[in-house]
């Protein structure tokens, strides 16, 4: 008598574990590809409050001496919605050496959204600032970041 709901219970268990098994490993493989879509990367406010700049340099650390790449995303800072409407102009500099980058950073839109800047180069280590300018309907916002470079 012990017997009867042993048995429906054993497989019971041995069903669970598959089910338990097989979505894990379903998420793991997934996941590179979902993080891949959702924008990631260091935020920051623009000047005047009214939009959020993520960017993710590629590579990440940037190098010095090396060209490098970056995605950028620009976000409503109310709403979060992500501003379409927008130009951008991004650009960087070393404010104590007085000096800009040698290269001409080019911006191309992403169909996800995401602008990418191409042929940027920090041609020395130390302390660099990157500026966003984002512009909409003939007014500037700039939203900035400093990043230590080795
Ligand atoms: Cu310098």
């Amino acid at each position: 008598m012990s017997r009867v709901p042993t048995i429906p219970l054993a497989l019971a268990l041995f069903i669970t574990s598959l089910g338990c098994v097989q979505p894990s490993l379903k998420s793991t493989e997934s996941a590179p590809s979902v993080e891949a879509e959702l924008p990631r990367g260091i935020s920051v406010l623009s000047n005047a409050g009214r939009y959020r700049v993520l960017y993710r340099p590629l590579p990440d650390p940037i190098p010095s001496g090396d060209l490098f790449s970056m995605l950028v995303w620009v976000y409503d800072a109310e709403t979060d919605e992500p501003s379409g409407d927008i130009e951008l102009v991004v650009d960087a500099g070393m404010p104590h050496h007085q000096h800009g980058m040698n290269t001409k950073p080019v911006l191309t839109e992403e169909a996800s959204g995401a602008r990418r800047v191409e042929n940027l180069l920090f041609h020395m280590p130390g302390e660099w600032t990157i500026t966003f300018d984002i512009e909409r309907a003939g007014v500037t916002e700039r939203a900035q970041a400093v990043l230590d470079v080795d």
